[in-house]
Order: C-alpha cells, then sequence, then structure tokens
C-alpha cells in the first residue's frame, strides 16, 4: 500500500523538533559512530535543501529545554513523516530523546489584502480609475500581493543567526474571546498588530504556521533573528498590542542557534 500522497490545498507543512542527547548513552559509543551520525545527517540535509522545501534545517538550542532543534518543510505529510523518521534514523538507538515537537502548515492570513483594498488604497492616494499611473499601480499592486501570498504559501526562510520558536493561541475566555469578534474587528486589529511587526523590518524574519486542529496551541511562530535583543524587544513591543495584550495565549519559548552539522558536532563536543 505505502504510504499515501497527502498535499495541502496550498501550502507546506512544517515541523519543529527538539530533542535531548543521552549523553551517557553517546558516551559509550563504538569508535567512529559519532562521525557515521554526522555524516548520514549532513546527507539527509543536503539532500533536502531547497529554498522553500523539501528542506531540512539544524539547530542547537540554548538554555537546556533540549539539545538540539530542527526545522522540516515539505509539501507533503508523508514527506515531513519520513525526513523525521530519517533525522532519527541517523542517531544511534537511544541517543536521541524528544522533548517537543510542533506540527503545523504555512497559511495565507484570513486578512489578507484583497483587490477591494488595493483599489480603495489606490482611490484614497487621489489616482483615477482608468489612468495609466492608476492601472501601473494596480498592476504592481497585484504583483506584490501574488509574491506576497507565493512566500507565505512557502516560504524560503533566511539562516540568520537565531531561531527562536514558540507556540500561541488566541484567548476564548469571557469578554477576551477573539473568535466572537466580528471580521471586521479582527481585520482591524491585525493591521495594527501587522503594523508593530514591520517595524522589525530587517532584524526580524517571521514565519506564522496554523496548528488550529493539528498540534496543541492554534499557531507557532518562528522567529531568525541577528541578535537576542531584537527577540525581546519584539515580543515586548507587541505585548502592549492589543491583539497580543487581550487575546495572545502563550507556549513555552525555545531559543536556538543556527548551526551546521559539522559544527553542531563540535559546538556539543559530540
Ligand atoms: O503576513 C504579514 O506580514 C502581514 C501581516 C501579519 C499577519 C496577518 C503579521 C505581521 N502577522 C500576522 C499574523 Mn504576526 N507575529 C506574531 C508574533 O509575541 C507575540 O505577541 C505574537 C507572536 C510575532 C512576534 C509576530 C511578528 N501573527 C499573525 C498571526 C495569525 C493571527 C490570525 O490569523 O488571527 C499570529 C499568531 C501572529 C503572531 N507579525 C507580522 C510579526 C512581524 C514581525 C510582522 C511583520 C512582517 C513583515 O512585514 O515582514
Amino acid at each position: 500500500m505505502g504510504v499515501p500522497t497527502v498535499k495541502l490545498s496550498r501550502g507546506i507543512h512544517v515541523m519543529h523538533l527538539f530533542y535531548r542527547i543521552d549523553r551517557a548513552k553517546w558516551n559509550a559509543l563504538a569508535a567512529g559512530e559519532s562521525k557515521q551520525t554526522l555524516e548520514k545527517l549532513q546527507r539527509l540535509c543536503e539532500a533536502n535543501n531547497a529554498p522553500s522545501n523539501p528542506r531540512l534545517k539544524t539547530y542547537v538550542n540554548i538554555g537546556g529545554k533540549a539539545d538540539l532543534a530542527f526545522i522540516i518543510y515539505a509539501a507533503e505529510l508523508g514527506q515531513v513523516s519520513a525526513i523525521h523518521r530519517a533525522l532519527e534514523a541517523c542517531f544511534p538507538v537511544g541517543t536521541l530523546q524528544q522533548t517537543y515537537s510542533f506540527l503545523s502548515v504555512t497559511e495565507l492570513p484570513e486578512y489578507v489584502t484583497t483587490e477591494e483594498d488595493l483599489i480603495r488604497g489606490l482611490k484614497a492616494e487621489g489616482l483615477q480609475e482608468g489612468t495609466e499611473a492608476y492601472n501601473q499601480k494596480l498592476d504592481l499592486g497585484r504583483k506584490r500581493q501574488a509574491d506576497y501570498e507565493h512566500y507565505r504559501l512557502n516560504p524560503e526562510m533566511p539562516d540568520w543567526e537565531i531561531m527562536a520558536f514558540y507556540p500561541m493561541s488566541k484567548r476564548r475566555s469571557g469578554n477576551d474571546n477573539w473568535y466572537m469578534l466580528d471580521f471586521e474587528a479582527r481585520k482591524k486589529l491585525m493591521l495594527g498588530h501587522a503594523r508593530v511587526g514591520r517595524k522589525y523590518g530587517g532584524r526580524i524574519s517571521q514565519l506564522i504556521t496554523g496548528a488550529t486542529g493539528i498540534d496543541d496551541w492554534e499557531w507557532g511562530v518562528t522567529l531568525m533573528a541577528h541578535q537576542t535583543d531584537a527577540l525581546k524587544e519584539i515580543v515586548y513591543e507587541m505585548r502592549f498590542d492589543e491583539v497580543s495584550a487581550r487575546y495572545g495565549e502563550f507556549g513555552p519559548f525555545y531559543v536556538n542557534m543556527h548551526l551546521e552539522p559539522a559544527d553542531i558536532w563540535e559546538h556539543l563536543a559530540l
């Protein structure tokens, strides 16, 4: 029968994985096993190194919630699963213990810019329908939106020094129930959120993946950064934004450094 092909109607699967290394088992490995593990992992990363997917990226966790962290990007569910299992199979039996995992999918924001939004924007700029300037700007706007949607669904995340991950949900309690707000209210709030986010262009590159009905939280937040303070500043500033202040609920935070496998071996003295 084999593994069924399970594609999304649009977008790709993303899996975050965190593992601790059992040092007692690792130290008892036969000579050469560590090197063989590294070589297997390198080959797996090389085989899954497309700009968007399939892609396997390697990290070390800082702080001790895990030793190793990985992100798998793959179009198909069976492919995510195959890379996940192949990754674990690189390591000698018993040396890896999973400490956390999160499965999610890329998505278009519900509050995406529509053709009407574009047109309203052009009119607000004083452009007249049918003029050359209007048509040029409309085409540019459409192209920008198409590019934006393409990369939201097929992200090409940069290999910056830091990868931070945390899961989050929108609150559903008493008067603070995100899901009881009407669409326009949510769209307005999310525009405020995006305005804060955009201030961090160049310092933070974000990937928001949806997990409602798939994992224990509603979204995975992946933030690439060059500096730790950029993470602290963006998350702090967003806490004052109504979307996070009233409606944000957060899971555990994982701060990780991007390292290629050979550098991981050296850094962790494997
Ligand atoms: O996709 C976009 O860039 C458009 C605007 C946008 C949306 C729709 C956007 C911008 N976000 C969107 C959706 Mn976001 N984001 C978070 C967090 O710590 C916290 O308080 C929250 C965690 C951060 C740090 C962050 C950063 N965002 C979402 C959603 C889905 C909500 C829904 O659909 O209801 C969540 C859960 C979420 C959470 N956001 C940005 C950023 C940044 C940096 C931006 C600007 C990106 C850019 O313009 O390049």
